[in-house]
């Protein structure tokens, strides 16, 4: 698999997606540098057919076309998992609750379901390890999040979700602006996927977005989006920013993974700092205050679920760790990257480093000097070996 060509043309795409479209391609019919080149880079959507054939999943937790109910319940019983009640309305969500595996597909094998339970973002990987149930296809390889994570035992961004029929994700853009990508074991997803900007057109008054859009009320108005039927066995590329909601038309079983790398951090940062200007007008009565900055930091972790600390960090673990990777040294790291890729990754690194240093908050000297340390001594020699490259 040659990885170079695409990643020689790194910088400023003009994202557009006024003439969109979906693009559907088969698992052996693309490869890196296309993906990488045609969806990654440009932030396009994609359905890739075939990606699980040879999952051990598909062959376990599947049998006689149907969920392999007891495999799960011999096999995973015993775990907890997150499930939600899509029938309760919380705070402009689904109220959620944690069960025993085994209490789950008690209710699921039921044929008469009282309820709509969707056990969702469980974190089977992390519980399971040594389980080979799945692959990360290669199209969807370069993970800062998911690496950044694994490397600090921080939680992680993979999940699988199980769900009946009717059982259903609300509107959403998600976490961090990062990309997804969500493959089908087995079932079928109803996906409504809105380029960004289209979800302002759906808001309420308040500027709320619906927590399910109805796509057969507003046939009328000029709203742009893409109605995508998710089959046993196909990938669904999401890109940064685009909203989308997810109905099972089947009972469903999905590995779902949350994903950011160079062709998206700029999205990421972007949303970071959109976020915090959001929070500072929110608390705008106390701009003046000494504890102002620290406040809002506080805050925007709860509400992104990263602050300006934990985004720097992130950056220069990532750049300090790629420098080590193309000098040679010996780094524990499960993916083996390509020379062009590093250096692809320490460029997009260095241009997001440019960024923040340029932010109003490192400018004034208002994070931790030992963040601010690392982070420049890091940018220093990155840019050193960009200008030797
Ligand atoms: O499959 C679902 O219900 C939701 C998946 C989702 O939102 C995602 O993968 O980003
Ligand atoms: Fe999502």
């Amino acid at each position: 698999m040659k990885k170079s060509e695409a990643l020689n043309i790194v910088q400023n795409v003009d994202l557009c997606y006024s003439n969109c479209k979906l693009i559907t391609v088969d698992n052996c019919d693309i490869t890196y540098n296309d993906f990488f080149k045609n969806f990654m880079i440009r932030n396009l959507p994609c359905l890739i057919k075939n990606v699980s054939l040879s999952w051990e999943s598909t062959r376990k937790w599947i049998k006689d076309n149907k969920i392999n109910y007891d495999y799960f319940l011999e096999v995973y019983g015993d775990l907890d998992a997150p499930v939600a009640d899509c029938d309760s309305i919380h705070f402009n969500a689904h109220n959620k609750i944690n069960m025993k595996v085994k209490d789950y597909f008690h209710y699921l094998k039921n044929d008469e379901r009282d309820k709509l339970l969707y056990l969702k973002d469980w974190h089977l990987k992390r519980l399971r390890p040594n389980d080979t149930f799945y692959a990360v296809p290669e199209i969807f390889s370069s993970d800062w999040l998911n690496e950044f994570a694994n490397d600090h035992g921080d939680d992680d961004f993979m999940f699988v979700y199980i769900g009946p029929q009717n059982s259903w994700t609300p509107f959403h853009a998600d976490v961090y602006s990062s990309f997804s990508w969500s493959v089908n074991v087995i079932g079928k997803k109803k996906w409504l996927l809105f380029p960004p900007g289209e979800e302002n057109k759906i808001k309420d008054k308040l500027g709320n977005p619906p927590l399910f859009y109805n796509d057969c009320k507003d046939k009328n108005l000029d709203i742009k989006y893409f109605e995508i039927i998710q089959e046993t066995g196909d990938a669904l590329f999401v890109p940064s920013g685009w909203h989308h909601q997810v109905v099972n038309i089947m009972d469903t079983i999905s590995v779902n993974h949350n994903w950011v790398n160079g062709c998206n951090i700029e999205q990421m940062w972007t949303s970071l700092q959109n976020n915090l200007t959001s929070v500072e007008n929110e608390i705008e009565e106390l701009r003046d205050t000494e504890e102002f900055s620290d406040q809002c930091q506080l805050i925007l972790k709860s509400v992104f679920g990263m602050d300006f600390n934990m985004f720097i960090s992130f950056v220069t673990y990532i750049g300090k760790k790629r420098l080590s990777q193309a000098k040679g040294e010996n780094v524990d790291s499960n993916c083996e990257l390509e020379m062009t890729h590093i250096i692809f990754d320490l460029k997009m690194v260095l241009k997001i480093m440019c960024l923040i240093q340029d932010h109003p908050l490192v400018l004034n000297n208002n994070l931790p000097p030992y963040i601010i340390t690392y982070f420049m001594d890091t940018k220093t020699l990155i840019s050193d070996f960009i200008k030797l490259d």
